[in-house]
């Protein structure tokens, strides 16, 4: 049965995704969007977040219209049951953005001792930077000595110790430090805050919603660490993203090459793959290709497009239809946001699943065991087996979307430092603040998280992002955010006459003309993986310092308008914590209890100056996030 457009639309506004959609659907095969729609109606309880199974006697539901049980069988009210569920979403973020950052943190050890071959120190500026931030001495010392310096001080940021988190408390502005260490929010150890969760949400211990709502808002600041140490070690060992053309959307695979889409989130292996390539194009070519094409799927997508320009063939919710083509020969994954019926789609394909690393393995898919010190090697395994996939399905037909947009992506903190001493070589950040001041950039929004299945793919991020750059808001991204906004044209240079108000495009016009690019910068300025959403709070911080105020009190906002992952709920509280309004364009499993909806949308503030926006509603959600930038004008009195 051919699919009505209308439901196609409701399921994703890519239309290179949609063609996907109705060939699985033709097919046969079964896709997240046919799971979901086998899953509803989802469960109320668990909806609103009034059901615990966090001991044996439960589970335990509460009935969030007062007609059932009002509490679990050991008493624990529907604000615990809540606060407990919030907390453990908060510290499983956490865990995964640290323990990506840990990897790269041995990575960079390996390579200091001498371990790791194919690794170096690309970025010697990044390193003595990041040494000098720690308090670990440069001068006069070997490359080798300072990266073993740093990878051990990143190292001892994991459990507790007498000093606090360095990557928490030496990142953020001294206003900033102090707010948090007021609030007892500065974290000891990453790993510890995430162990003390765990602890604290067992059966009888921490009963106290406000306590535990205290406790996820510090793991949220371990976050916000492990985030930031995750892209200061990926900068030092691959360097930092300066701007780059690239592409997006399924129209980047090609028919006749040996497509490997890259996908996950830490750089350690691909990084390897994008530097093997070149060694392998003429076995490629000797199997009948026309040479090997590299594409990125989520934010291992991100990474390779801002350090390499690799195109991004697709993001998030739709990763399965980038195997539903039938060109991709390999998918190899790392961790994070791999769905694990990519598997079953590539049964049909014959599309090669590779897994690589220990932790994270998917029963059905090939495992290569990736390790550093073998990295140039299992690479080129991996790529064997690519080509090899190639050769079977050449002759088969393949299905690839004409749909294809352009995007300038790689603007690091650094980068747009840089662009912008195009016009002010002396205080770089002056050109920003004084378009801030005089209105021309009326705030800054960063778009972040996932696309989920729950809303129609890619609607609320275009949507908001439409509004906001006609209201001259400067928007920057990051994940399957920044994903989502590529794939419709919002990183195309071209696009910024028809997207963005007059004064953000004079600003994006006058930054572009003084770096000679020939035009604007592109409407939306694409920061990164989600680990780099550190980099959008270090502009935050850096036009507090500049200004002299703190982060709470600048026009700039977030939103996460299609969240999925626990990583989006902890990179949330992260914002709120550094005093953002911050916006969630899904249900979080919080409406159960009022007291924590109300600590989270409002009470909050009073502490960090940040909060939660939860509006499902695309248009109004963007209605909100302007009146708060409008507000912290007025608390500026710029009007
Ligand atoms: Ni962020 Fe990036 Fe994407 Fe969501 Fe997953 S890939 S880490 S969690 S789905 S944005
Ligand atoms: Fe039920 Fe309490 Fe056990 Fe949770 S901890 S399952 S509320 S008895």
């Amino acid at each position: 049965m051919v699919m009505q457009k209308e439901e196609a639309m409701d399921k994703s506004r890519d239309p290179a995704v949609q063609q996907m959609i109705a060939r699985a659907e033709a097919q046969n095969v079964t896709t997240v969007w046919d799971r979901y729609a086998a899953m509803t109606p989802q469960c109320g309880f668990g909806d609103t977040g009034l059901c615990c199974r966090h001991c044996l006697q439960g589970p335990c539901r509460i009935d969030p219209f007062g007609e059932g049980p009002r509490e679990g069988i050991c008493g624990a009210s529907a604000d615990v049951m809540v606060a407990r569920g919030l907390d453990r979403a908060i510290a499983a973020g956490t865990a995964a953005h640290s323990g990506h950052a840990r990897h790269l943190a041995h990575t960079l050890k390996k390579m200091a001792m001498g371990k790791a071959e194919a690794y170096a120190v690309k970025e010697p500026g990044k390193l003595e930077a990041v040494a000098a931030r720690l308090g670990i001495p440069t001068e006069g010392r070997q490359e080798r000595e300072i990266a073993l310096d740093v990878a051990d001080a990143a190292l001892a940021d994991f459990h507790e110790k007498d000093t606090p988190v360095l990557w928490a408390a030496t990142v953020v502005n001294p206003e900033r430090a102090k707010v948090l260490a007021d609030l007892n929010l500065v974290p000891k150890g990453i790993d510890h805050e995430v162990s003390e969760i765990m602890h604290r949400t067992l059966y009888g211990v921490d009963a106290d919603p406000v306590n535990l709502l205290l406790a996820g808002l510090r793991c949220g600041v371990a976050d916000l660490a492990g985030c930031w140490m995750g892209t200061d070690l990926a900068d030092i060992l691959f360097g930092i993203p300066r701007p780059t053309v690239s592409s997006a959307n399924l129209g980047t695979l090609r028919a006749d090459a040996v497509n490997i889409a890259l996908h996950g989130h830490n750089p350690v292996l691909s990084e390897i793959l994008v530097g093997a390539v070149g060694a392998k194009e003429e076995a490629a070519r000797a199997a009948g290709a026309t040479g090997i094409n590299l594409v990125g799927i989520c934010c291992t997508g991100n990474e390779v497009m801002m350090r390499h320009g690799i195109p991004a063939c697709t993001h998030s919710v739709s990763q399965e239809m980038a195997i539903m083509t039938g060109a991709v020969d390999a998918m190899v994954v790392d961790y994070q946001c791999i769905m694990p019926s990519v598997v079953n789609v590539a049964e049909c394909t014959g599309t090669r699943i590779i897994t690589t690393m220990d932790i994270a393995k998917i029963t059905g898919a090939t495992h290569v065991d990736f390790s550093e010190e073998a990295a140039a090697a299992k690479a080129h395994e991996i790529i064997d087996q690519a080509i090899d996939q190639f050769r079977r399905r050449r002759n088969t037909p393949v299905e690839i979307p004409a749909v294809k947009t352009p995007v300038v992506a790689g603007f690091s903190v650094e980068a747009i430092v840089a662009a912008l001493s195009g016009i002010d070589a002396e205080q770089p950040l002056k050109p920003l603040v004084d378009s801030i001041k005089s209105g021309a950039i009326r705030g800054v929004c960063l778009f972040a998280g996932c696309n989920n299945v729950k809303v129609p793919q890619d609607r609320n991020f275009v949507r908001m992002a439409r509004r906001l750059l006609r209201e001259n808001v400067l928007v920057v991204a990051t994940g399957c955010g920044a994903g989502a906004l590529m794939r419709h044209g919002f990183m195309d240079p071209a696009n910024v006459e028809a997207l963005c108000g007059d004064g953000l495009k004079a600003v994006l016009t006058a930054v572009g003309l003084a770096n000679d690019l020939g035009g604007p910068l592109p409407p939306v300025l694409h920061m990164g993986s989600c680990v780099d959403n550190s980099r959008a709070v270090a502009l935050t911080v850096a036009v507090a310092q500049y200004l002299g105020v703190d982060t709470h009190q600048l026009p700039i906002v977030a939103s996460a308008a299609e969240a999925v992952s626990e990583k989006a709920v902890s990179i949330g509280v992260y914002a709120v914590a550094a005093g953002l309004p911050t916006h969630v364009g899904v249900m979080l499993p919080v409406l159960g209890s009022r007291l924590v909806t109300r600590v989270l949308t409002d009470k909050v503030k009073d502490l960090t100056g940040g909060y939660f926006i939860v509006d499902l509603d695309p248009d109004s959600a963007a209605d909100k996030l302007l009146a708060a930038i409008d507000e912290r004008r007025r608390g500026l009195g710029l009007g």
